[in-house]
This record gives C-alpha cells, structure tokens and sequence, in this order.
C-alpha cells in the first residue's frame, strides 16, 4: 500500500519546484521485464559480473561476453516502456527542466519520450571500436556477427557500456553532478544505490539543499539520508504523482500540508 501522505508531501514539493532530475536504475524497468542486477532474480544472481562485465571478461572471452549482451538485447527488444518512464517522460510537458540520470543501458526513456537524458553507463545498441574508439548504433537482433567487427578497421567492436574498474565518460558524469547540485528536487528511482561513481550523485544533491525523494519498494543506503522515501513501484508511485499534482490542490489539503 503506497503512503498516500508521502505522495501528497511530494506534490508539495513539486509545486515550488522548476528543476527536476529523475536518477534511475534498473528498478525503473523492472514493470517492463528486464531483469536488475541484484534484486531475487538479477542478473548477479544467475551470472558472474567478473565473468561478463569486466575489462577483463571481454579480454578473456569476447564471444561469451557478446552472447551475454545479445541475449540482452534480445530481451529489451521485446519489451517496451512502462508507465514509470511514461510518467517521467510526461514530466517535460509538466516543468521548464526535466534532465534524467540514468545507470540504464537499455534506452527506454529515450523511448518513452524522455529529451534530456545523461547516461552514466551507455547503452546497449551502441558498439564501439577497440582500436578506433569510433560508436555505431545498431539495434539488429541477434547480431550478424557474435563478436561483432568494425566495419570500417576490422578491429573487435564492444558494447558501448561501462564496466567495473572502468571510468564513467568525464563528461557525462561532471554534467550529472553539476546539474544535480542545482536542481530543486531529485527522484532517486529503482536503484540499490550501491554502485559508485553513480551512488554518490544523490548524495552531492543532498548536501547542496536538493530535496531527494527516493522511489523503491526496497530500503537503500540512501533511505535515511532522503527527504521522503516512498516504498512502492516506479511504475504505480510515478503516475500517483502525477495524476495528484494535475488535479487541483483540495483546500483543506493544502491547509493540513
Ligand atoms: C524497483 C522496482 C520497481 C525493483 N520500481 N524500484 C570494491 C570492489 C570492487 C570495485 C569497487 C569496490 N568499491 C567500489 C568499487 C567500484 C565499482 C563499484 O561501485 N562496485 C560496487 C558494486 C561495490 N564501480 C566501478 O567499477 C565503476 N567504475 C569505477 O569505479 O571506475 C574507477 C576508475 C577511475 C578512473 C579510471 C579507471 C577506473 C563502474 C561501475 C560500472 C557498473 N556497470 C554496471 C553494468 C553496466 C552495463 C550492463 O548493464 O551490462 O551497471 S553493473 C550494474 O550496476 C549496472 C547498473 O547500472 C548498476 C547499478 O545497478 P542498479 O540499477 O542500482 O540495479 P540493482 O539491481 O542494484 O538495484 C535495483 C533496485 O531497484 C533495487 O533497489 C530494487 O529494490 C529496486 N526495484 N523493482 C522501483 N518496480
């Protein structure tokens, strides 16, 4: 059951609010059937992460670590948005900025009609060049070749993602943080937040005065440390929000709140 004071405490805050970040994780797809990394049927439950999303699994073993991320793919491309991101993505209709953080690679947000989208760890249709460095998008399904080459060079092509020991893209993660210092209110939605450098976003929010709402049936690091936590799913606390804030403020509402 959603705590429907802390939904109307969001709406409160909302209405004084014009800089919005949505900061997501894999929890904001979970309605849509990807699977997390850690939940009950994660990804780091059934597979290795040192075997599949590491420098040195791709190294080791770039075939194994194609087949892995094309499976991926082939499970993203069988599914669609839910109405956690819809309700996101109605958000930039809503208020003069809307920027989305997300750790997610599978570009739902792009499709549920998101703009200003920083992703911290890629996106699973962009292939990159290990010798050139070159992106090329490419939603084929499965792909032509496992593991894919360079079409212009030959060399190994890699997802277009971030894997551990790996370093963020600078520019993408310096524009997360500064914008996460200046926004009115965050939403921390669908992650463990236990994964740096990404983890520590919500925090820098914190300690610049952005008031932090987390959305996650679960409890996180970031839990106590948030201005309100609402447990509940991306997908029905989202549009509650929604749906609250464009209906009239009921005056004894207001007045309670
Ligand atoms: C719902 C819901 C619903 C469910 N609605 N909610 C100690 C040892 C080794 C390494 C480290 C260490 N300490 C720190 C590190 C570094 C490491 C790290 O943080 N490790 C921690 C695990 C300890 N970090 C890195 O390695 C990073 N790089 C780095 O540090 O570089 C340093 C460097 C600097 C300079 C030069 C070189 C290096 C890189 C991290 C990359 C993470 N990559 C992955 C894979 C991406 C590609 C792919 O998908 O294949 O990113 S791992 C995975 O975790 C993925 C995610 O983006 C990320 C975060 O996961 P997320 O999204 O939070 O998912 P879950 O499953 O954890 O949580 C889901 C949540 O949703 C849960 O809370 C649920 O309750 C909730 N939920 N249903 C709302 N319906």
């Amino acid at each position: 059951m959603i705590n429907k004071d802390l939904i109307l405490d969001t709406v409160k805050l909302l209405r004084n609010a014009e800089r919005i970040i949505a900061f997501t994780g894999s929890g904001v797809s979970a309605e849509s059937g990807i699977p997390t990394f850690r939940g009950k049927d994660g990804l780091w439950r059934q597979f290795r992460a040192q075997d599949l999303a590491t420098p040195q699994a791709f190294a080791d073993n770039p075939r194994l670590v194609w087949e892995w991320y094309d499976w991926r793919r082939q499970i993203i491309s069988e599914k669609k948005p839910n109405p956690g991101h819809q309700a996101l993505a109605e958000w930039s209709k809503m208020f003069p900025s809307v920027h989305i953080i997300t750790q997610n690679i599978d570009g739902f947000h792009q499709k549920a009609g998101s703009e200003d989208i920083h992703e911290l760890h890629g996106n699973i249709w962009k292939l990159r060049c290990t010798e050139q460095g070159t992106i090329r998008e490419d939603h084929t399904v499965p792909l032509k070749e496992t593991p894919p080459r360079c079409p212009k060079c030959g060399a190994l092509m890699r997802p277009h993602v971030v894997w551990f020991g790996e370093a963020l893209d600078m520019d993408v993660l310096n524009q997360a943080v500064s914008l996460s210092s200046k926004a009115d209110v965050m939403f921390v939605v669908g992650t463990s937040a236990l994964v740096y450098p990404a983890a520590s976003i919500p925090f820098t929010a914190l300690e610049s005065g952005v008031k932090v709402i987390e959305i996650n049936p679960e409890s996180t690091p970031l839990t106590s440390n948030a201005d309100i936590s609402i447990r509940g799913k991306a997908g029905d606390v989202l549009p509650k929000i929604t749906k609250k804030f464009q209906r009239k403020p009921n005056r004894s509402e207001e007045k309670e709140k």
